[in-house]
């Protein structure tokens, strides 16, 4: 299974180059942009945003990994459908072909006819990557392929990525939005058990280059089976002797919730885009906690991020389980990832319905647990 770890960074690393390419060319991010509709729709938007960028990635995921692993096939799953319908008013199957000049051909449809862009995507598809890293590439994992499943969200916070604003902050600082919200994430789980074991995340646009305008990306991984328990983060140094917790939230979170938390914290959120985007402030511990207490995150927005937080010896769980376990002094309720919420269709079958918490340090996540206690 490490070479499914090598190749996950690998794919990763492609869709932000796909990611990027996407946004380079304005005539054809304009193309790009199409909204959702029926039951695939995120309730949370009024409008949301679907753009080939997701699905291409996506598609792109799936034909890589299973090249190489043909027993994931059937278990890779992900925010996008991969019918796309381009302005012709045609629908088109977006799928990754064997060759790089079928798959031009084949998005040359979906882009009506725009051969160039075509060839570009196709282009960035194909490419074969090489990427090296040291850690990911010496561990041995004892996890069989055939035993995993995946979640992938091709991009998260794509509105943030369709808006492209750029946001100047200093390094180890928090953005509340922009192009650095928006997030690769591709996280693996036991079909078994749904326990998320690894996690991969990529940010497309982390730094920006100030004299050639490009962007430059970063990625993060983390593994956690058993008594295996790796990352590529710098173990995070802990400040016990802070009394205030520093607590990341969506802009739309409830005011019930903020009230209740008003205490940990002196009232200072932080508010940033994207579910995983939060998810990795935790990680990177730029926030205690990332407290959610709506149903408005799915599996494919949560698997990649607690993967890496449990493999720090954190975790992810569901807010609303956790307040009962609480009451019955058992312990805090992990999200899992193999089960669909029976009488619900479409998204909302895979949705975090009890809202989350991501947290780092136990201690802490008990705190607000106790704080949220009653209030909800
Ligand atoms: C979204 C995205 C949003 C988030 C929402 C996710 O995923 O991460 O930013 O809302 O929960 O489902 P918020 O930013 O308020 O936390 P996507 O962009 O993939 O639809
Ligand atoms: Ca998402
Ligand atoms: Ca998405």
């Amino acid at each position: 299974a490490q070479q499914l770890l090598r190749l996950l960074l690998r794919v990763s690393e492609k869709a932000a180059n796909v990611a990027r390419i996407c946004r380079q060319e304005t005539p054809l991010f304009e193309l790009l942009v199409q909204e959702k509709t029926g039951e695939d729709k995120n309730k949370k938007f009024v409008r949301d945003f679907k753009t080939l960028a997701d699905v291409v990635i996506q598609e792109m995921i799936r034909h890589d990994v299973c090249v190489q692993f043909p027993e994931l096939k059937g278990f890779i799953h992900g925010e996008e459908s991969n019918k796309f319908d381009n302005g012709l008013g045609e629908s088109v199957l977006v799928t990754v072909c064997a060759l790089e000049e079928e798959t031009a051909t084949m998005l040359a449809t979906v882009l009506d006819g725009n051969h160039k862009a075509a060839s570009l995507l196709a282009a960035a598809i194909h490419q074969d990557l090489q990427l090296t890293d040291e850690m990911a590439e010496s561990l041995e994992l004892p996890l069989h392929p055939s035993d995993l499943a995946l979640w992938i969200d091709p991009i998260d916070a794509t509105s943030q990525y369709i808006k492209g604003q750029v946001e100047v902050v200093a390094e180890g600082e928090i953005c509340p939005s922009g192009l650095q919200c928006a997030l690769v994430l591709i996280g693996a789980y036991l079909r078994a058990t749904g326990e998320p074991v690894i996690g991969v995340i990529n940010q497309p646009f982390a730094e920006r280059d100030l004299v050639s305008q490009s962007w430059k990306g970063q990625h993060f991984w983390g593994v956690s089976c058993g008594s295996i328990n790796a990352f590529s983060i710098p173990k995070p140094i802990c400040h016990t002797a802070e009394e205030s917790l520093s607590i990341v939230l969506s802009s739309s979170e409830k005011q019930v919730v903020k009230d209740a938390l008003t205490p940990l914290c002196g009232g200072r959120f932080i508010y940033a885009a994207g579910a995983g985007y939060k998810t990795l402030c935790v990680i990177l511990n730029l926030a205690d906690v990332y407290v959610l207490s709506e149903g408005s995150t799915f599996k494919w927005d949560s698997c990649a991020s607690h993967a890496l937080l449990r493999a720090m010896g954190g975790g992810v769980i569901d807010l609303k389980e956790s307040l009962l376990s609480f009451e019955k002094d058992e312990s805090p309720r992990e999200l899992t990832y193999h089960q669909a919420r029976p009488g619900s269709q479409g998204a909302e079958r895979w949705a975090n319905h009890g809202g989350l918490i991501a947290y780092l340090d136990n201690n802490k996540l008990k705190t607000v647990i106790g704080a949220l206690l009653g209030k909800l």
